[in-house]
């Protein structure tokens, strides 16, 4: 059964069989307090905002038996898949695999790495560990996808300008529908947040939808 999504630029016409919910990188270490995001001076407020509302179109991706993947930036505790230009980047005194509040940072396993409580996967939802910005980038997520027939994401998670966007992109070439529910995505930088999705809906929608919570959740019912 075909269905809409109350979107812009324009509604987005969906089948809830072949829709994913991917929710992108909601870890401690982005969104807590006390994490390696907090350390560096951001301010996660700005980040929690989108949590409630992520646990409410989580809760109905559920109920309506959507299939829902979940990432995970990081990399192996070896680093031999951290490219020494990211490994080189930001030029603080204390960066990626160095030891930080939770653990070591942006490395798999170590309590910063994982998933937010309120939003932590279960059984069977697959949880891609991605080494970059993009979910697609050096991950098996493209061959889950097309195994499932999924033709449209629902793409939620932080941040919005980086691995939200990264990942809109890579899917929209891909050929995927991708609608980001705006209350659903967050940035350290709210004018960031704002103009990144006015990129994706520029244009007549020129690499996607925005949405909201409320109106994915209704159409989902
Ligand atoms: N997940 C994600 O967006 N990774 C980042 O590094 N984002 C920043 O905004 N730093």
């Amino acid at each position: 059964m075909t269905r809409t999504i109350d979107a812009n630029p324009y509604p987005l016409a969906f089948a809830r069989a072949s829709t994913a919910l991917l929710i992108i990188d909601m870890q401690r270490d982005f969104v807590e307090p006390g994490g390696f995001g907090a350390m560096l001076g951001n301010d996660v407020n700005q980040l929690r905002v989108a949590i409630a509302p992520l646990q409410r179109l989580l809760a109905a991706a559920r109920a309506a038996d959507l299939f829902i993947l979940h990432t995970r930036e990081g990399h192996r505790p070896d680093l031999s898949d951290a490219p020494p230009a990211k490994l080189a980047r930001g030029g603080g005194d204390t960066g990626i695999g160095d030891r930080g509040p939770m653990g070591r940072i942006r490395i798999r396993g170590e309590p910063g790495h994982d998933i937010i409580p309120e939003l932590y996967p279960l059984t069977g939802e697959p949880v891609i560990d991605k080494p970059g910005k993009g979910s697609f980038c050096q991950t098996d997520l493209e061959l889950i996808l097309k195994n499932r027939g999924i033709k449209t994401l629902i793409v939620c998670g932080v941040t919005t300008e980086v691995c939200v966007h990264t990942t809109v992109r890579e899917a929209n070439d891909r050929g995927f529908e991708c609608v980001v529910p705006a209350d659903c995505a967050a940035s350290y930088f709210p004018e960031f947040h704002e103009v990144a999705l006015r990129m994706i809906q520029a244009q007549g929608g020129i690499f996607g939808w925005v949405s909201d919570a409320d109106r994915v959740i209704a159409a989902l019912a």
